[in-house]
């Protein structure tokens, strides 16, 4: 422990677009080659009675009312939050294989919800050093395995998601695009470009809230 506190690195993003794949080898890469100790958390976590719950809204055997799902969405984020910080206070990175910003995209785009309102739900949870956004033409994503599986792996949906981050997330200067129609190995290059540029720029600055 050198004293100083983790990061937060939150890879977003549509369905398919390889964010875990990414962020599973930033983790490797975080932990043998900086040497420095990281973990990876994935949104929703469907362990928790929250999670098992929403696992059976996006497998479509349980139905909610879009706000009730986003507050789930948002709750399953909340009852991580200590743990979260006691991470980050201790040293180590998080890295997020995805985060508030996939609540309200996937809110807005898919349950017609209003973004303020959305966003409301997840204020205060710490904000992301790092986006890392993964974007890829939902065409392309929909070419990919096991797509149209869950609710809201549909083309109007997914289109809707990146525009919505594109248009409304994709403006400040935390935010990175990195085109997921590349090899993986070159968009892993470039996660960890941008994760070297971000860390002594950010390290000694307290974490922002959302
Ligand atoms: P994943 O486990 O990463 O495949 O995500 C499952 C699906 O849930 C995916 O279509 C994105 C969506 N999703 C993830 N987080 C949220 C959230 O906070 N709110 C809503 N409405 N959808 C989310
Ligand atoms: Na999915
Ligand atoms: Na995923």
């Amino acid at each position: 422990m050198n004293g100083t506190r983790g990061t937060l690195i939150a890879f977003e993003g549509g369905d398919r677009a390889g964010k875990s794949t990414q962020a599973k080898q930033a983790l490797q890469w975080i932990r043998e080659t900086l040497r420095e100790p990281a973990v990876l958390w994935h949104f929703p976590n469907r362990h928790s009675a929250t999670g098992r719950l929403l696992d059976t809204y996006l497998s479509g055997s349980t139905e909610l009312t879009g706000q009730v799902a986003h507050l789930l969405f948002a709750a399953n984020r909340w009852e991580r939050v200590e743990e979260l910080w006691q991470l980050l206070d201790s040293g180590s990175h998080v890295i997020l294989d995805r985060y508030a910003y996939s609540g309200v995209a996937f809110s807005v785009a898919a349950r017609g919800l209003d973004p303020e309102w959305c966003l409301a739900a997840d204020r205060g949870l710490p904000s992301p050093d790092l986006v890392l956004f993964l974007d890829l033409d939902p065409q392309l994503a929909s070419k990919r395995g096991n797509f149209g599986e869950e609710r809201y792996e549909q083309l109007v949906i997914q289109q809707r998601v990146r525009q919505f981050f594109l248009d409304r997330l994709f403006q400040s200067e935390n935010w990175v695009r990195i085109s997921a129609e590349q090899p993986p190995d070159q968009v892993q290059l470039q996660c960890r470009r941008a994760i070297t540029e971000m860390l002594p720029r950010v390290r000694s600055l307290p974490l922002k809230l959302l």
